[in-house]
C-alpha cells in the first residue's frame, strides 16, 4: 500500500532504485547513486566474507598477495571498502563508523548525505561461520554544503533519516533497505552479481512466538525485564539468539518475534549502538509495521549525545514490543 507503483519480484536493484526516484519527480537522483554506492561496496565486502575461510589454507597453494592485504581482519576490510565507495560516490560529506572513533571527513564537501555504519556486524561470528551483516543509516545534512559535515549534522534523531537497510551475508546475502516508503529485500546472485527483488513491500508480524535476548546475562536483568522472560516461557515461546543483530533482526522481521539487548551489569546502558545499530533497524521495523524502542521511548525519538552512543534495545513485532514495555512500566 506504500507504492504508486509496485514492481515484480526479480527486479535488480538498480532498476528498482532508479524506478523509485522516477517516483519523486524532483530528486535529484543523488540518493539513488548513494543506495548503489552501498550496494556495490556489499558486493565486494559479500566476495571477501565468502573468501574469509580461504584465507588461512591460501598460503598452502601459493595464492597468498604480497601485501599481506588479505590477512587484515574483515571488520577492517569491510569498513575500508565501505569508506572508499562512499568517498568515490561523492554524495556523502561524512561518515559515521563503528570502526572508527573520529568522524571521517570524505573531502566531498558538495556532498548532501551524512551516513553512519556499522561495516561488518557480529564479526566475531565470523570464524565459526555464522551470518553477519552490514547495517547502515543515512541522513541529509542540515549545515549548507561546500564545507565539512559537522557534528550537528553527525547527531541527528533518528527520526530524520532518509534512508537506512542492511545487508545479511547468510545462507544467502540479501540487501534490505528502507527510504520512508516500505522495505524491501533484495537477494544477491553470485554468478550474476546483481541483487534481485525477492521481498517486496515487508510487513512484520504484529505479534510472534519468538523471543531474542542473551539469557547468560538474566542475572542482572531488572524485575520487569525478567518478568517478561518469564511470560514469554509461560506463552511457550520458542528463544532464538544467534549473537550476532543482523541475523536474529532479520529472522523475527520475517516471521514475528522481538529482539531484545536490555541495560545488564556489563553494559548498564546496553551493548548496541544508537546511530549505527538501533535507528536503523528502528527505522526499518516501523516502516514494516513492527516498533522499535529502549523500554520506554521511541529508540528514533533519543537524542544522541555521542556518535557512538549506547541504548536499550527493544525491536520487533509491536504487540511484543508494547508488552514488554508494559512489564518495564510495571516494575517498582
Ligand atoms: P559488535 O558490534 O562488536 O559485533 O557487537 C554487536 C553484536 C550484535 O551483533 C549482537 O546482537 C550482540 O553483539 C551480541 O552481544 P552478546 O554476545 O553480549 O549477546
Ligand atoms: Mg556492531
Amino acid at each position: 500500500q506504500h507504492d504508486k507503483l509496485a514492481l515484480p519480484v526479480g527486479t535488480t536493484l538498480d532498476r528498482f532504485i532508479m524506478r523509485k526516484q522516477e517516483d519523486f519527480p524532483y530528486a535529484t537522483g543523488e540518493l539513488s547513486q548513494l543506495l548503489r554506492d552501498i550496494a556495490l561496496a556489499a558486493k565486494i565486502v559479500n566476495r571477501e566474507i565468502n573468501r574469509s575461510g580461504l584465507i588461512d589454507i591460501a598460503g598452502a597453494y601459493g595464492n597468498r598477495n604480497v601485501q599481506g592485504e588479505d590477512q587484515q581482519k574483515l571488520d577492517v576490510i569491510a569498513n575500508i571498502r565501505f569508506i572508499r565507495a562512499l568517498r568515490n560516490g561523492g554524495e556523502v560529506c561524512t561518515i559515521i563508523s563503528e570502526e572508527d572513533e573520529e568522524v571521517i571527513q570524505t573531502g566531498n564537501v558538495q556532498g548532501k548525505y551524512i551516513v553512519a555504519i556499522d561495516p561488518l556486524d557480529g564479526s566475531s561470528n565470523i570464524d565459526v561461520n555464522v551470518s553477519i551483516g552490514t547495517i547502515f543509516s543515512i541522513y541529509r545534512r542540515v549545515s549548507p554544503t561546500g564545507t565539512e559535515g559537522t557534528m550537528a549534522d553527525c547527531l541527528q534523531t533518528g527520526t530524520n533519516q532518509v534512508a537506512a537497510g542492511y545487508v545479511i551475508y547468510g545462507s544467502s546475502t540479501m540487501m534490505v533497505y528502507t527510504t520512508g516508503n516500505g522495505v524491501n529485500g533484495f537477494t544477491y546472485e553470485p554468478s550474476l552479481g546483481e541483487f534481485f527483488l525477492s521481498h517486496p513491500e515487508i510487513i512484520t508480524p504484529k505479534s510472534g512466538a519468538v523471543y531474542s535476548i542473551n539469557e547468560g546475562s538474566s542475572e542482572s536483568f531488572s524485575s520487569g525485564m525478567s518478568g517478561f522472560v518469564a511470560q514469554c516461557k509461560q506463552d511457550g515461546f520458542s528463544a532464538r539468539y544467534i549473537g550476532s543483530l543482523v541475523a536474529d533482526f532479520h529472522r523475527n522481521l520475517l516471521k514475528g518475534g522481538i529482539y531484545i539487548y536490555p541495560p545488564t551489569s556489563k553494559s548498564p546502558n546496553g551493548k548496541l549502538r544508537l546511530m549505527y545499530e538501533c535507528n536503523p533497524l528502528a527505522f526499518i521495523v516501523e516502516q514494516a509495521g513492527g516498533k522499535s524502542s529502549n523500554g520506554y521511548t521511541r529508540t528514533m525519538e533519543i537524542r544522541p549525545d555521542d556518535m557512538h552512543a549506547r541504548c536499550p534495545l527493544f525491536i520487533g513485532s509491536k504487540e511484543l514490543v508494547e508488552k514488554a514495555e508494559q512489564f518495564l512500566a510495571q516494575e517498582q
